[in-house]
Order: C-alpha cells, then structure tokens, then sequence
C-alpha cells in the first residue's frame, strides 16, 4: 500500500521500528547450556560495569576494596541506594534499568529491591530467556566465546548444547593483544607455538583457530584493539593477523570483525569498568580493509571523533560494514547522531546497532531505547523523500527495516537468516 500523508509515514516507520525482530550482531549474552555464563536478574543488572563507574563517582568515601568485599547482593543495594534512592536515575545506565524493570511490569512506585528479586528467585533461567527475547523482540543472538577462558572452553568441550537463538562469535583478543603470556596457552592446549613466532607457529596458530571455528561455527572472528592500532607494523599482532587471522578468514569465508579505540584498565582498581576511550587512526582501517579486499571486515569504532571518517572509508570498501554505536557511544545523543550521518552517507548498508548487552535483562532497555532513536531518524529521511515528491510502499519500508534490524548483516556473510 502506498503511504499517502506524512502522518501515516511516521506512524507506520515508527511502528515498523518498534515490531521488527533483530539480529543482534555483538553481545555477552550466552545459551542457558552455558549455566551460570549467562547473567540475568536485577543484581546483575544493577552491579553493571556501567553503573559501578557512575556509583564511585558520588561516593567519595567508599574505598575499592570495601566495595569488591561486599556480595554481589551488598553491591547491587550499595549502588541502588547512591544511583536510584539519593540521585535521580536518568543517566543512561540508569535509565536503562527503569526501562527493565518498568518493561517487567514492576511497581516502580514502590522503589522495591526485594520485591523485584523475589520475581528473579521464582524464574528459571530457560522461561525467563523465552520472556525476554520475546518482549524485547530480539530474534537472534551472537554470543562473544573465548577459547582461551578455559571455565568456557569446559562448556564447549562437553558439549554445550545448541540453541539456535544463540550463535557464536570467535573472540580473539588474547591472541593479538597479549600474545606474550598467550601463546603459552595454546602451548598448552596442544599447539606447538612459539613465542617469537618463529617456525611452525603461525600454521599453528591457524589450525587452533580452524579447530576452534569447526566446534563453534562462528558467525565471525572478532577483537577489541587499542586506540593506538597501527597497521601495517612491526609486532606480533600485525604478523598473526597477516600470516593467521586473515587467511583463515579467507578460508572460512567468515568476516573479521574489529572494534577499536579501546584504553583497557586506566583505572584498575575499577575492574572491568575501568576502561576507557582513545581516538584511532582511520589509516590502519584503510590501509587494512583495501590490501585484503576479498576479506570481509566488520568494524566498529569506539570514539565519537573516528565515526565519520569510519563512514567514509566504508564507502570505499565494499568488504567493510560498519556496526554499532559501541559502549560509551551507545547514549541517545550520540547514537541519533552517529545514526543519522552513517544513514546520509551510506544508505541502509549499514548495521546501525548492536547491543553489547551483558545481563539478559538489557536487551529490553538497549533495543527498546535505539528502536526508538533509529525510529526517528527514519521518519526523518523518509520524510524528507516525501517532501521531495518520492512515494513509499509500506512493503518497501518494512524491506528497508528488516535490512537495518538484521537482513544486511546476513546478506554481507552471504548466509541465509536462519530466523527468517
Ligand atoms: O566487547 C568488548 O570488548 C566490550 O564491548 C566490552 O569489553 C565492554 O566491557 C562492554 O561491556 C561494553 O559495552
Ligand atoms: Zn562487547
């Protein structure tokens, strides 16, 4: 049908945002056959790395070491009292939990903590992944598996049961970021590496790698780098990515996905929240995605400042998709942004988002809060057609949003949607 007034275009763009199931392309999420690798509930939600950063900052007086000493519980009622009881909770991290727990159904007038666990403590993991995929709307899950955690490798090598909702991602990061005390890893799992790289190790890291991708069948090959990522460049990441990464992904006919812009630990004492943001040099993307141009590269930038030479450059390199509006670009202001210049510059051949959801619970608020922006920014463009004399089809707008929510990632492996 097509539309015939801008009235009935927004109503339609928003709606169709809004019940579009999504692929989503880059989380933590695991199958329930991976037990207790998979976290849910609102102490999870609540003990997010997000959250513990932005506690620490209004609590002047709590030491780290108290903090880490306390349960999981102790901590979740630490940071709900400081974020949600003594400030108001409109942080993005913090909304993201309201959005949760409003989306459960829960009585938020109350302010409750106990009255939510109570919920958790009745759920079994397997039902409740049933409820949230369903209300988030989120078909397809990619994973992120490390074949160097070895608490992981475990679920793996007894056999993990498949499901089909959960699809796998090769995590490397060891591999090219810590190629000094990793290579013993492989060592042990049977490789026989060196760590000079000499000899035999790189056809060796390739057969781990091969290994690792005939038991996981990965969508993808993925890392994280540093902000200072140089390509080309004299070091054992450039010589593996070179000599194993990339021929295996010739091979194996799968993308290597790259996230850059990454400074790990500047503040240790943070664990896993003390990450933070560099800018990258765009060169190394070019440079790398234009010498392999029968290699696929998905690649998300973790700096505000790199996102529209990023854009750019992928209109230069077919083989390049650009994903996501990664960590501390996942806030409206930056993902309405990042959003509405990547659709200008390159069309719907991109993936707008990701999740990067660690607790289950997340993809409530994570897909709920970008439907939304993604939502608005299409009305946007295909109101500015309309305007121009161009008349849409419903048909060719739901074409268009399936392509965002997910059809283009499947189109750029060359794989069917196997929830299609
Ligand atoms: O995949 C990654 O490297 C990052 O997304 C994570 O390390 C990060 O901690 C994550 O929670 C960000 O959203
Ligand atoms: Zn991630």
């Amino acid at each position: 049908m097509t539309i015939a007034t801008k009235e009935q275009l927004t109503a339609f763009v928003t709606e169709t945002v809004r019940t579009t199931p999504v692929t989503d392309i880059h989380t933590h999420l695991f199958a329930e056959s991976f037990g207790d690798l998979l976290l849910w509930g609102v102490d999870e939600l609540l003990t997010y790395h997000y959250l513990i950063a932005e506690t620490f900052r209004f609590r002047p007086d709590l030491s780290y070491d108290a903090f880490w000493q306390l349960s999981k519980q102790e901590q979740a009622d630490l940071i709900w009292q400081t974020l949600f009881i003594d400030h108001s909770p409109y942080s993005e991290a913090c909304r993201g939990v309201v959005t949760v727990l409003n989306r459960l159904g829960f009585d938020l007038s109350k302010r409750d903590l106990e009255e939510y666990r109570a919920y958790f403590r009745s759920v079994s993991a397997g039902d409740y992944i049933d409820r949230i995929l369903k209300l988030a709307n989120v078909k397809t899950v990619v994973m992120t598996n490390d074949p160097f955690d070895a608490y992981e490798r475990g679920k793996w090598e007894s056999g993990a049961s498949q499901d089909p909702r959960f699809l796998a991602a090769l995590r490397i990061d060891p591999l090219l970021n810590l190629w000094d005390s990793s290579w013993s890893k492989l060592k042990e799992q049977g490789y026989e590496v060196s760590a000079d790289l000499s000899g035999g190790t790189p056809a060796e890291i390739r057969r781990f790698l091969k290994d690792w991708i005939a038991r996981m069948n990965p969508l993808y090959m993925a890392v994280s780098l540093p902000n200072d990522f140089a390509y080309p460049e004299d070091s054992a990441r450039v010589r593996i990515i070179d000599e194993c990464i990339v021929p295996v992904a010739r091979e194996a006919g799968i993308p290597f996905a790259m996230m850059i812009g990454v400074k790990r630990k500047v503040n240790p004492s943070l664990k896993d929240a003390g990450d933070s943001v560099g800018k990258s040099d765009i060169g190394a993307v070019e440079r790398i995605v234009s010498k392999y141009q029968d290699v696929k590269f998905l690649v998300t930038m973790l700096s505000r400042e790199n996102q529209h030479e990023l854009a750019v450059t992928a209109r230069k390199n077919r083989n390049l998709l650009v994903f996501g509006c990664w960590w501390f670009l996942n806030n409206p202001s930056l993902i309405e942004e990042i959003t509405r210049m990547r659709l200008e510059l390159l069309g719907g051949s991109v993936i707008p988002q990701h999740s990067d959801c660690r607790i289950l619970d997340q993809l409530l608020y994570k897909w709920d809060h970008s439907r939304a922006i993604i939502g608005k920014v299409l009305c946007d463009k295909y109101g500015d057609l309309f305007d121009a004399g161009w008349r849409l089809e419903e048909e060719e707008i739901r074409r268009d949003i399936e392509d965002l929510l997910g059809g283009v990632f499947w189109k750029f492996l060359g794989k069917p949607d196997p929830a299609a």
